[in-house]
């Protein structure tokens, strides 16, 4: 059980509350807040709210008392439940993973850096040069990911636009000695789109305003974002970062990570052809289109290592394809430093003999649910996504309980939740599912426009009681809109919109672009665009569409996480104006509902709230016993707590497994608890007086 911290500030655990009712969890999360305590337990799993302010909880002393030990031990914290999936992996050579969950600016990329930041301050203490050196990667690449992988939108000033799980590997010694990041569908659209209010991604800025004068000179830039197309929109917007600071942060986490100079003026120089390439004006006479301005194709062709005449002609040709190029661009150099990322850190030599199991941590912070004004291809994909997400956290909390309770012969009481399956399902099921439709409309010959393929989905769906659009209830006021289709999601309704969705999942990109690219002296360009050496007849007719490419990494991120051992943290969100004051009630109570976390209590307390190791139990409250203190003189450990209990009277609320002591209500540890805080100066002071002599 979580350090009693004192009643002033809420219970530390929810499974403590006198009665599992909203109104009480409602009150526990407000006051804790209030006084500064940002994280709760239920059990195991940290309901983590967003402060939106420095905390002094994150330094070396913290570290250092969270260091080994149980979660009970310390008031709730990150450090806790990081250290136990530390332990469960290390002890029980268990791969485990944390997965980090709750909507968009809820605090789940602060979460995961915290979490990485302490496992690598807690292995290797003799201080190995190698293991110090994968250590630092891991650390550093979060700082690189950000600056090419996150953007400032309406709902945070640093959104993830990518989704993340990072794979951690551990030697029998419990020291890192590598790992591997996935990477999961980045927002390219961003690239070339953003909506009122929102930035490009940071790293445009970052180059801008924080590259030298002779760089920007060098790649034809001016240093001001608001001379530049698609840089412009969020200009002069206000961010919370630093773009100038960023730019050095980044450019040294690359130098430390391994990447060559040459690579790394390599990725400058293609953000600087998509600046160049978003300001480029084309006219039309009517008969054929020109580009204006031979100086910028020039030096894009540059930029890129490749011919000016095949620039323009492979632009012309295909200009209305443009955008797609361009974003494009963006997301192979993102996948191509992920993966120079992975090289650099894959476990290499690896021998099972010498070197006994390896096991993994993997830390999930992937996007969060999202509602904008204007919802599309990517909202759809990223809220799909945490409902996955959301199912998972469901099958392995019951799961987990009841795998408990088998293993330790005892019999479980079942516990109802809202079961997500059926939005899942609405989304990806064969034939039937959204994707699937989706999918055979870009697949069918012909002019199927976004509108037939509404149709379409409201024909097939129109008996989905999580599916609606304006045709099939004409009544509802909220539903504006005919090219628009809602789903009631776990979190919340969303209405989506159908304008440009088939372009968005057909995700064409034409031969020309890919050889192009491919055809560049630049080195590490060429080695982004593999398939740019095919000939036409060679390449596939009919790819994978973006949804399902995205709906299989998804399926393959849950099977991944579903084989290992979960932690969780569940992330809210205080308020809509990044206040560190405001605790806006609606908002929260709406997060604890969908996210499950009164059921989640309800599970935990209507089996058994604790549970602990007999000799764990013995020794915390042994000292509340005559028959146990000092010493116990019983045949096991076992007995021993059974006397405890029998003393305390609470031996109808307790359950005896194989290898723990199961308690029902929570009372029962906390009178046990306020017995031993009463003993404790008692004790104290005999102590004094034994090494004083005087006893
Ligand atoms: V998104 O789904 O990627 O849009 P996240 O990742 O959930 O979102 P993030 O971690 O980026 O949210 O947090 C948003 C902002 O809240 C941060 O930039 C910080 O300013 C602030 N934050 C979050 N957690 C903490 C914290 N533990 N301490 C201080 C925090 N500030
Ligand atoms: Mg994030």
């Amino acid at each position: 059980m979580a350090e009693l911290e004192g009643l002033e500030f809420g219970k530390s655990d929810f499974v403590l509350l006198d009665e599992v009712t909203m109104e009480q969890f409602m009150e526990n999360l407000r006051l804790r807040f209030e006084k500064g305590r940002i994280y709760t337990y239920i059990g195991e799993v940290v309901v983590s709210v967003n402060p939106y302010r420095q905390m002094d909880i994150y330094g070396k002393d913290t570290i250092e008392a969270y260091r080994g030990r149980e979660l009970y031990e310390n008031p709730p914290h990150l450090y806790a439940v990081s250290d136990a999936a530390y332990k469960a992996m290390k002890r029980r050579a268990k791969d485990t993973c944390i997965v980090i969950s709750g909507e968009s600016g809820a605090g789940k990329t602060e979460a995961s850096k915290y979490i990485m930041q302490y496992i690598a301050a807690i292995t290797n203490p003799s201080q190995r040069a190698e293991v110090e050196s994968v250590k630092n990667v891991l650390l550093k690449s979060n700082c690189v990911l950000e600056a090419f992988g996150n953007a400032k939108t309406n709902r945070n000033d640093n959104s993830s636009r990518f989704g993340k799980y990072m794979d951690i590997n551990f030697n029998f010694n419990g020291d890192p000695t590598g790992g591997h990041i996935n990477n999961y569908l980045l927002e390219k659209s961003r690239v070339v789109h953003q909506q009122e209010g929102e930035r490009n991604f940071h790293s445009f800025y970052q180059l801008l305003r924080g590259g030298s004068e002779e760089t920007l000179a060098a790649f034809h830039l001016q240093n001001d974002p608001a001379v530049y197309v698609y840089t412009k929109e969020g200009a002069a917007t206000v961010t919370s970062n630093n773009d100038r600071t960023s730019h050095k942060a980044v450019i040294s986490a690359l130098e430390v990570i391994g990447f060559s100079k040459e690579e790394i003026n390599s990725i400058y120089q293609i953000l600087a052809s998509i600046l160049l390439l978003g300001n480029l004006q084309f006219e039309s006479d009517g008969e054929s289109v020109q580009i204006l301005g031979q100086e910028a194709v020039n030096q894009i062709s540059e930029l890129t290592a490749t011919e000016p005449e095949s620039v323009s002609k492979t632009l012309l040709y295909r200009t209305v394809a443009c955008f797609g190029f361009i974003t494009a661009l963006y997301e192979r150099l993102f996948g191509w430093i992920v993966g120079r990322i992975n090289t650099v850190i894959e476990v290499k030599d690896y021998n099972p003999v010498l070197h006994g199991k390896n096991t993994v941590i993997g830390v999930l912070d992937i996007y969060g649910f999202e509602i904008f004004d204007n919802n599309s291809f990517e909202q759809f994909c990223i809220n799909y996504c945490n409902e996955k997400l959301q199912q998972l956290f469901i099958e392995l909390i019951l799961q987990q309980e009841q795998a408990e309770y088998q293993r330790e012969g005892i019999t479980w009481q079942h516990i109802d939740y809202f079961n997500n399956q059926i939005i899942v399902d609405l989304v990806e099921q064969p034939h039937k599912g959204i994707i699937s439709i989706l999918d055979e409309a870009c697949l069918t010959v012909g002019n199927v426009t976004d509108t037939v393929c509404l149709d379409s989905m409201d024909t097939k769906l129109a008996q989905h009681p999580h599916y609606t659009s304006r045709k099939l209830s004409p009544s509802d006021k909220s539903m504006e809109f005919q090219k628009h289709f809602r789903i009631r999601h776990y979190a919340g309704d969303v209405t989506y919109s159908v304008e440009g969705i088939l372009d968005k999942n057909k995700d064409l990109l034409f031969q020309d672009f890919k050889r192009l690219m491919y055809n560049s002296t630049n080195p590490v360009l060429k080695e982004m665009w593999p398939d740019g050496q095919l000939s036409i007849t060679e390449v596939t007719k009919r790819p994978l569409t973006a949804a399902t490419l995205f709906k299989n990494s998804i399926v393959a991120l849950v099977d991944k996480l579903a084989c290992k051992e979960p932690y969780y943290v569940r992330c809210i969100k205080p308020n809509e104006m990044k206040s560190p004051m405001l605790f806006d009630d609606a908002r929260c109570q709406h997060q604890v509902a969908y996210l499950g976390l009164l059921e989640n209590v309800m599970v935990r307390r209507a089996g058994f709230a604790y549970r602990q190791p007999y000799a764990r139990f013995l020794q915390r409250y042994k000292m509340t016993c005559e028959y146990t203190w000092p010493n116990h003189l019983m045949a096991s450990d076992r007995e021993a707590v059974e006397a405890i209990v029998t003393q305390h009277g609470f031996q109808d609320d307790v359950a005896y497994g194989h290898t723990k002591l199961f308690v029902r209500t929570p009372r029962s540890l906390f009178t046990l608890e306020q017995e031993r805080a009463a003993l404790i100066p008692i004790l104290v002071l005999f102590l004094q007086k034994v090494w004083r002599g005087a006893l």
